[in-house]
């Protein structure tokens, strides 16, 4: 059975998925996209960056334009049809006493923490969650690699998870290391699947489809991947992305 336009929703993670992490996408990929998959499908994105950095990566606001739907920070930042249409605030959620004990905590543990390098900016505030880099996100491309395989070694950023995870157990909050030199902190619940809540708000879709890559638990496409409102995809690249796109929409 072939699904109208409107019956069918599929959702892409960013990093890893439509485009190399942290890089930008590719033209002939995107064409691909826009003119093969978009006729087919209603599409979405759900990255775990703000929309700053999505319009970096996805060559800017063209994509509100094909993009039925984006959502930036897991969705806590809604887009449909081009129009910013809803958001919610990690500040309003937490209150700022507990807000600030948390940022207050985790500089505290960064002041003592010793790494091969540091760079600056070593927490982001955003809308919907707390991302935090040991190593600081204005770090060059080559010290994010090379973090990246030192954290792979060391585990910086599972340990400071894990202490964090004690300190504030009352907390309702969820921690997830979705790219290479930071991870997210947001309440239980404002992962990926935050989304759906307003996918599905107006539309019954017959199927819902995700494609990501970090769908393994503690990933940042966990949820959302397992979660019984979709159907996920795992893909290693954007190639592969391409290549399970064409077979799920019998495309040439
Ligand atoms: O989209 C995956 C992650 O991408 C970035 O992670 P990093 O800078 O560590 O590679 C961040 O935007 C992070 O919030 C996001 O989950």
């Amino acid at each position: 059975m072939t699904l109208q336009r409107e019956e069918i929703l599929i959702l892409f993670d960013v990093d890893g998925t439509l485009t190399k992490p942290r890089g930008v996408i590719d033209c002939e990929f995107k064409d691909f996209l826009y003119q093969q998959v978009q006729p087919k499908a209603t599409i979405g994105l759900v990255g775990g960056s703000d929309m700053e950095k999505i319009y970096e990566q996805l060559n800017g606001r063209e994509i509100l334009e094909y993009f039925d739907y984006v959502f930036p920070e897991n969705g806590l930042v809604q887009y449909e049809k081009g129009k910013e249409v809803g958001k919610v605030s990690i500040s309003q959620y937490l209150g700022e006493e507990v807000l600030q004990r948390f940022i207050n905590f985790v500089l505290k543990y960064l002041s003592e923490l010793e790494l091969p390098i540091k760079r600056g900016t070593f927490i982001e505030f955003r809308n919907g969650m707390i991302n935090v880099s040991p190593i600081g996100r204005n770090c060059s491309q080559k010290e994010r690699i090379e973090f990246f395989e030192y954290d792979k070694k060391n585990h910086i950023r599972q340990q400071m998870i894990d202490v964090l995870r004690k300190e504030f157990s009352q907390v309702d909050l969820t921690y997830s290391i979705g790219g290479q030199i930071s991870f997210d902190v947001f309440p239980n619940g404002w992962d990926k699947t935050y989304c759906l809540r307003h996918a599905t708000k107006a539309n019954s879709f017959k199927e819902i489809h995700f494609f990501g890559d970090k769908t393994e638990p503690g990933g940042n496409d966990y949820e959302i991947f397992n979660d019984s409102r979709t159907i996920g995809h795992k893909v290693n690249s954007p190639e592969d992305t391409k290549r399970q796109l064409i077979e799920l929409l019998n495309l040439q």
